[in-house]
């Protein structure tokens, strides 16, 4: 088996390099994908980032403004960062789920789909996977690379709040922030600001909460009929932590209608026993044992009652029934 150190550097090795990030692209495969992107850049390398959707306003500082990625060459090397599957490519780049060369992933879901693939599933993002990999490469990189990197880790990481974080991740970041670069506007803006209208439907969110098992299951639902008007640069991440924040709170969901009877659903675990990847895998989806989703192509209440119905089942098991 070739070492992940080996495979790195044949990566690094190749030009005309196009970089494939994720749907509904997140700062970490976009942060990922740029810092390579930048690394290639700076040995004198041809290399492009693509999206098959719109890039969120929080990370439109990655991408100098751009709103849509598209490559203008024909990649001799295709590489991806934190996609787990091929089908997470999105609609625009599933043509190229068979002709991936690398994958570089923290998710323990990855399929294998690349001809190579470097998993590290201890990592708590792609971003702390590439800085790990540069660095046992010993290939030099600068301040854009690690804004880029810093991004990702501090997105994945819910500005390093989650479980996923480590004592190695603290010292990825320290050493991203040697650097020189200022953390406080990109935290600021990853995690504080919001628009108004962003606000005001988190709002009605929170109005709609519904508590199960008191109030172990809670649960946030997004119904079409309240995005129907709403502008195309509301961003939905920052959905799937309102459940948590409610205390008590054991499995937090959270249901969006992206468009009449289809339903994206987040689960989030607070707890180490309740593996929310397992619930998200009996309906298509997967992740990680704390954070992880699927997708529902049905009207709102009857994905929310089939959900339930399993995420009771996991829950009962765990915590012995109605409590
Ligand atoms: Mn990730």
């Amino acid at each position: 088996m070739q070492k992940r150190r080996e495979i790195f550097r044949e990566l690094l090795s190749k030009d005309n390099v196009m970089i494939l990030t994720h749907k509904s692209p997140d700062g970490d495969t976009l942060g990922t994908a740029f810092a390579l992107c930048r690394v290639y850049a700076l040995q004198g390398k041809k290399a492009a980032v693509v999206c098959s959707d719109r890039i969120p306003v929080s990370y439109r500082f990655l991408t100098e403004g751009k709103i849509m990625l598209e490559a203008d060459f024909s990649p001799d090397c295709i590489v991806s960062v934190d996609v787990a599957d091929a089908k997470l490519l999105g609609d625009s780049f599933s043509g190229y789920a068979d002709r991936i060369d690398y994958g570089i992933d923290h998710h323990p879901s990855n399929t294998g789909y690349a001809k190579k693939t470097i998993v590290d599933s201890a990592a708590s993002s792609a971003g702390e996977l590439l800085f790990d990999l540069l660095k046992e490469a010993e290939i030099p990189f600068d301040r854009q690379t690690a804004v880029c990197l810093y991004t990702a880790v501090t997105s994945d990481t819910g500005c390093f709040k989650f479980a996923n974080v480590t004592p190695h991740t603290h010292q990825v970041a320290a050493e991203l922030l040697q650097y020189g670069f200022e953390a406080e506007p990109i935290n600021r803006r990853l995690f504080d600001i919001s628009s108004l209208e962003q606000l005001k439907i988190e709002a009605d969110v929170i109005s709609r909460i519904e508590s199960y098992r008191n109030p172990a299951v809670t649960v946030a639902t997004l119904p079409f009929s309240l995005l129907e008007n709403a502008g195309e640069d509301l961003e939905f991440g920052a959905l799937s932590s309102i459940p948590r924040r409610i205390e008590g709170t054991v499995i937090g969901i959270s249901m969006r209608e992206y468009e009449k009877d289809a339903v994206k659903v987040s689960l989030r675990s607070m707890d180490d026993r309740i593996d929310v990847s397992a619930i998200a895998a009996v309906f298509g989806g997967g992740g990680h044992k704390r954070a992880s989703g699927c997708v529902f192509l049905c009207p709102l209440e009857e994905a929310k009652k089939r959900l339930l119905d399993e995420v009771f089942r996991h829950y009962d098991r765990v915590f012995g029934g109605r409590e």
